[in-house]
């Protein structure tokens, strides 16, 4: 096996960058889409087409060092952060090769290594392993910082609440990212969520404001300086980012023919497309939307001709391996 493409570090810092990892996860859940029709994914995939400027203006405000907690719509948060697009398709697609050894599949993507903490099939879970984390980077006196992503679904889930109230006590550096995209499932937030996200926060006095989730530039203005305040010692904070996804909740839905939302308003939140917004300010968007393409391609190629896992070592890396027993103690 030939080691994967290679994968340069994003640079989020500039428009172009933003619009270059926007371009590269929109590529990406496209692609994914068809791999999943065409049976290359088990289990389905959960698209995260049109909120590329959620995941890429908070991204684009971390540091390498700094980490994240992602959700069962992850790829573009663990792409953002820096994972490798041929390691995370190989993963989707069951290989070895596979970002965590095609174990862990779409819904729980991790690089440990880029700060990336997991994906989640748990709705909510996710912000308790970002206070947990970041609650520990400080006793352990780095100044890094979490960005815990959540769906408008968790903001009724008792965890996040939990989360929200220790990360405010603790003065815990995070900033809780809910991506406002309308439904849960096929649940509309405003029949589901009692109060309103920014509530929720102001209850735990953690600041927070609400964010075009279309607009790359705003998320990242508002994320950095939610950051910033997380990194120098001024607790956590909140972001609303109102937002839409494009595809349905699941790859399953299209089979299903649900019809919770109608076409006018599909087509209408398709008119703020974040990638369309961004495009007419970067002179060199054919360039670099024909560079993401090629990557795609190369990365796709790899991840297909990648070994799938032998099916004897199906058991490994389900439990950690502690010390030895004590004599006299059973295990
Ligand atoms: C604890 C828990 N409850 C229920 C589910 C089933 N479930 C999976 S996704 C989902 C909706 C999540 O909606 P939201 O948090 O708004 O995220 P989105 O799908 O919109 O990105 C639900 C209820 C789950 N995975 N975990």
């Amino acid at each position: 096996m030939t080691a994967a493409p290679p994968a340069p570090p994003p640079d989020l810092g500039t428009p172009a960058g933003r619009y270059r990892m926007m371009r590269l996860i929109r590529e990406f859940d496209t692609l994914a889409l068809e791999w999943e029709r065409a049976g290359e994914i088990p289990g389905g995939i959960h698209p995260y087409l049109g909120q590329e400027a959620v995941a890429v203006g908070v991204c684009a405000a971390l540091a390498p060092g700094d980490q994240l907690t992602s959700t069962h719509r992850g790829h573009g948060h663990v792409l953002a952060k820096g994972a490798d697009p041929a390691r995370l398709l190989a993963e989707l697609a069951g290989r070895e090769a596979g970002l965590n050894r095609g174990r862990g599949g779409s819904m729980h993507a991790a690089d440990v290594s880029l700060g990336i903490l997991g994906a989640n099939g748990m709705v909510g879970a996710g912000a308790a392993v970002a206070v947990g984390a970041a609650w520990a980077a400080r006793r352990f006196g780095r100044d890094t910082v979490v960005a815990c992503f959540f769906g408008d679904g968790a903001l009724n889930q008792g965890v996040l609440l939990e989360a929200l109230n220790l990360a405010s006590v603790r003065r815990a550096p995070v900033v809780f990212v809910c991506e406002n995209n309308g439904y849960a499932t096929t649940l509309p937030a405003a029949a589901a969520v009692g109060g309103s996200a920014l509530g929720r926060a102001a209850a735990f006095a953690v600041p927070a404001v609400a964010v075009d989730g279309m607009d790359a530039d705003a998320v990242h203005r508002a994320a950095a300086e939610a950051v910033a305040r997380a990194r120098s010692g001024g607790g956590p904070g909140f972001l609303e980012c109102r937002t839409y996804r494009f595809e349905g909740h699941h790859t399953m839905e299209r089979r299903l023919r649900l019809t919770y939302r109608s076409e006018q308003e599909v087509a209408l939140w398709r008119t703020r497309d974040p990638l369309d917004r961004l495009r007419p300010r970067i002179p060199e968007a054919d360039r670099i939307d024909a560079e993401v393409a090629g990557r795609l391609r190369a990365a796709a190629a790899w991840a297909l001709a990648a070994p799938r896992p032998d099916p004897a070592g199906a058991g490994d890396f389900l439990y950690a391996v502690g010390p030895p027993a004590r004599p006299g103690v059973s295990p």
